[in-house]
């Protein structure tokens, strides 16, 4: 996660529900879940309250349950920080942050109220979670020799939920008055992208304040520029007690009528104010969104809006239903995805422990993306896995592997036919269908891995297109009885990341090219090059 190209480790994880991390019981509950989904990962949040009961006295129990009960199940651990910010609230605190109200300052919105945010602007709230974080990192180096600590998380959606920026004393001040030096800075590396359009339309006045200079967004930008400054301080606290990959997940703005503060936590690292955040938070290693939409295009939209130079994609909170395990391949194959953990992990479970059918296609996900973690870990980043995604009214999808053609074809799981995916047939409980899906990744020279679900792959190689077309039988039919295989088997990577075959397919099962069904394991074939 968080690295591009680095072999770093493809976490497949459960968030547990924000009150479970509070006893043994409630973890057991999630770690079920984890359990039926097969997942690597567990997120698990730390509330600074029961961390730091009283002032400078820490309780470290909640650390010790988490890590106990991971290290029984084989997971790896992703800690969240519930420190200042919980979703563009504060009920994390503790009491006695929450009764001096003098020295915590809290955000006021437009009419003066107080609400239940505490201010960026407050130093010695600041310092105080800065102190707590170093605490906690601290004693995660010393538990952590195992390595099985993957990351931490620095607050949770960080921002203000209510008013769009803080209207309190010390705010206003700074609000109203010239745009601070290393802000100006800022703005002079800034070369593309929405904000610096706003900038620029709004005027390059660089001794004006914020509202000049950002106009309509003046208090989105305002608040990042406050809550990045203010968890990078926090970030880099932490980073001096022990160097664990840390990062913000974000409550993403693409939602609603986009208005900060109402559709979403305004300060958060939203794809408005990213880079705003990468600046003015270098201790921060990865900016996450949390994806939970259904729809492809906003979908792929945010995923494309984080996978930058600067940033990887790892998706830290998403739904474990149908739409994601389709949409994550194409997230996989086209924005680099690195990583993806589901939230409410313990509510896919019912009572008696078996898991809600609704979550029955990502079950199959998480078994296709473990299939091909290795791969994923080799290959991310370097253009070599393609995704296979099939769309409504979709037949088939045509590749271009370089070397190779490929058609894939959807099948229908219980008949092997072809099969068309409608939408509107979908409540047709007689023909309860999926749409296809999974990973291709063609490592080069003929050498071909697969992982998914109810599809097949034919293909051609490009200097062998005689062969083809004297067949005179198309691409479709010429099928995969011609196909020049030296290998075709079924395997899994063994711990050391080595392909160990358990199957060899010839016969019928070469002839119809290379299937996959979620519950055949990798697939992996060798074509030859020759004739
Ligand atoms: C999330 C979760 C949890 C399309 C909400 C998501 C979690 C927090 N916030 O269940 O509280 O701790 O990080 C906000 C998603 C907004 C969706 C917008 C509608």
């Amino acid at each position: 996660m968080f690295e591009k190209k680095k072999n770093s480790f493809f976490s497949i994880g459960g968030q547990v529900n924000n009150s479970s991390s509070q006893s043994e019981e409630t973890l057991e509950r999630a770690i079920r879940a984890i359990g039926k989904f097969e997942m690597n990962t567990i997120a698990a949040p730390l509330y600074w309250y029961q961390i730091e009961p009283e002032e400078g006295i820490f309780d470290f129990g909640q650390v010790d349950l988490i890590l106990k009960k991971a290290r029984e199940n084989q997971l790896k651990v992703v800690f969240l920080w519930f420190g200042t910010w919980k979703n563009g609230a504060s009920h994390y605190v503790p009491e006695w942050v929450k009764a001096d109200k003098k020295r915590f300052i809290w955000a006021q919105n437009a009419v003066g109220a107080l609400t239940r945010i505490l201010s960026p602007m407050g130093r010695e709230t600041m310092e105080a979670d800065g102190r707590a974080v170093a605490k906690v990192l601290a004693y995660i180096k010393e538990q952590n020799k195992d390595d099985m600590v993957l990351a931490f998380q620095i607050e949770n959606e960080p921002g203000l939920l209510g008013t769009p920026r803080d209207y309190g004393r010390e705010s206003e001040e700074m609000f109203c008055t010239a745009i601070p030096e290393n802000m100006k800075q800022f703005l002079q590396n800034l070369k593309d992208g929405e904000l610096f359009e706003i900038w620029k339309e709004n005027g390059s006045l660089l001794s004006s304040p914020w509202k000049e200079t950002f106009g309509l967004m003046a208090e989105e930008i305002f608040s990042a520029y406050c809550f990045a400054s203010y968890v990078e301080n926090v970030a880099a606290a932490g980073k001096q007690a022990y160097e664990l990959p840390l990062y913000v997940n974000v409550w993403v703005r693409e939602t609603g009528s986009r208005i900060p503060g109402i559709d979403y936590p305004s300060g958060g690292a939203t794809s408005l104010a990213l880079d705003v955040w990468k600046y003015f938070a270098p201790h921060i290693d990865c900016i996450c969104p949390d994806i939970y939409f259904d729809d492809r295009d906003t979908y792929q939209m945010v995923c494309s809006r984080y996978n930058r130079a600067d940033n990887a994609l790892y998706i830290p909170e998403s739904h474990a239903d149908e739409r994601n395990a389709l949409h994550l391949f194409e997230a996989v194959a086209k924005h680099g995805l690195t990583g993806i953990h589901c939230f409410a992990i313990d509510s896919t479970i019912d009572n008696e422990g078996n898991l809600r059918p609704e979550c029955e296609q990502f079950r199959h996900t998480v078994k296709i993306l473990s299939s091909m973690k290795p791969l994923l870990e080799k290959y991310q980043g370097t253009g070599k896995i393609y995704a296979v995604v099939q769309q409504e009214w979709m037949e088939s999808m045509f590749f271009d592997f370089g070397d190779f053609w490929g058609r894939v074809y959807f099948l229908n799981r219980i008949t092997d036919e072809p099969y068309i995916h409608l939408d509107c047939g979908h409540d047709d409980k007689e023909h309860v269908q999926v749409r296809g899906k999974g990973l291709i990744v063609y490592a080069g020279g003929g050498e071909f891995f697969l992982a998914g679900d109810g599809f097949k792959l034919v293909l051609i190689r490009k200097d062998n297109m005689e062969f083809m077309t004297s067949s005179l039988r198309g691409f479709k039919y010429l099928n995969a009885r011609n196909q020049a295989y030296k290998v075709v088997e079924e395997g899994e990577f063994d711990s050391e990341g080595k392909f160990v075959s358990k199957k060899i397919r010839c016969g019928d099962e070469a002839d119809m090219g290379l299937w996959v069904y979620y519950d055949v394991g990798l697939v992996h074939a060798v074509m030859e090059m020759e004739i």
